[in-house]
């Protein structure tokens, strides 16, 4: 086993793959188109303010919301890659209202996977953290194309889970379900190096060094139990951090410790976050790490979608600390 700091994502995969006999190399290479494209949209975000990519289109998505040039590149790049590669029969994507499935003349594999090709639009473009989310299940319905039961299974049906975060360093964060890993991006040598390996979220309860994340301005929309929760928190002496990226808030929260609340609202009665695309597959990383990720009062993992852009309200991050604004959401009205 080379030493740590030559152990590249793909060696870990190759490594990974031979604890699996059954392993074609099928998710391996599937895994690694993703990297691909992940890099190739990390380039863009890079030079945003150089970048032709740096308006909104005029359009808007399957989710009501302001579509960007950067968001139109990021999907189709990814689309592209992962429809064509052989190894999916089918890709969800925040951009598109239906499956996208893989073009007449490609191969098809059994995978399908879902991604939010760049979550953070609020901080696109002002050079804040932002990322692309991607979740990877096994097809279960019959024949070659992927259809809406092959998507709507529970976050525990994930085989693999991950995101790459476009910040001062390009991190990429994943799990199959063995622990989670931390690769940062080697500009010299054009490699993603194994930088944490087996993470563990901090509890924050003990000793408050993590923090709580919110976008507290929706506060009037809150009932009080949303609310309750957050007084906990901040009058409980922890830190308040909010990028309003969801991967950046969370990615705080599994090395810090911390906790990142988004409650349904007046506006947003089921909640901003979409179930399948963002919550499932960081709930799943949440879990691997030691954590948990709730909708108030039920594990997201366990929650079967009723359809493809289902929003639900999230508390996760810290085991202890979910658990506890459980607790305060469950409790009696005064
Ligand atoms: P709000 C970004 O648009 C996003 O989907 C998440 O990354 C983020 O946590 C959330 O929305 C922020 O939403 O309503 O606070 O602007």
């Amino acid at each position: 086993m080379p030493t740590k700091e030559f152990m590249n994502v793909r060696r870990f995969l190759y490594n990974e793959q031979r604890l699996s006999p059954k392993a074609t190399g099928e998710f391996t290479t599937l895994l690694l188109d993703i990297i691909l494209g992940c890099k190739k949209v990390c380039r863009e975000v890079r030079q945003f303010g150089l970048s032709q990519y740096q308006h909104t289109t005029g359009a808007i998505n399957v989710q009501d919301e302001e579509v960007h040039e950067l968001d139109d590149l990021a999907n189709d790049l990814l689309l592209d890659l992962l429809t064509k590669g052989g190894q999916t029969c089918g890709v969800v994507t925040e951009e598109n209202k239906e499956i996208v499935g893989v073009p007449a003349s490609f191969e098809r594999g059994k995978y399908v996977v879902t991604i939010d090709p760049l979550d953070g639009f609020s901080n696109i473009g002002v050079n804040v953290n932002i990322g692309t989310i991607f979740s990877v299940r096994k097809k279960i319905s019959e024949g070659e194309d992927s259809n809406l039961s092959d998507f709507l299974q529970p976050g525990r049906s994930q085989v693999c889970a991950g995101y790459v975060m476009y910040g001062p360093a390009m991190v990429l964060v994943f799990t199959i379900g063995r622990g989670v890993y931390e690769f940062t991006y080697s500009l010299g040598i054009d490699e993603f190096i194994l930088s944490r390996e087996n993470i563990r979220m901090p509890d924050l309860l003990p000793n408050k060094k993590g923090s709580f994340s919110a976008n507290t301005g929706y506060w009037n929309l809150w009932d009080d139990k949303a609310k309750a929760v957050s007084n906990f928190f901040m009058e409980g002496g922890y830190s308040f951090r909010h990028i309003g990226s969801f991967i950046a808030d969370f990615h705080r929260h599994l090395l810090q410790g911390g906790i990142f609340c988004y409650p349904a609202n007046s506006k947003s009665p089921n909640g901003k976050l979409r179930l399948l695309y963002e919550l499932a597959p960081l709930s799943f990383i949440a879990e691997q790490a030691g954590g948990l990720a709730i909708d108030g009062s039920r594990p997201i993992l366990d929650l079967k979608p009723d359809s493809l852009h289902q929003r639900s309200p999230v508390y996760i991050g810290s085991r202890d600390a979910v658990i506890k604004a459980m607790e305060i959401l469950a409790a009696p009205k005064r």
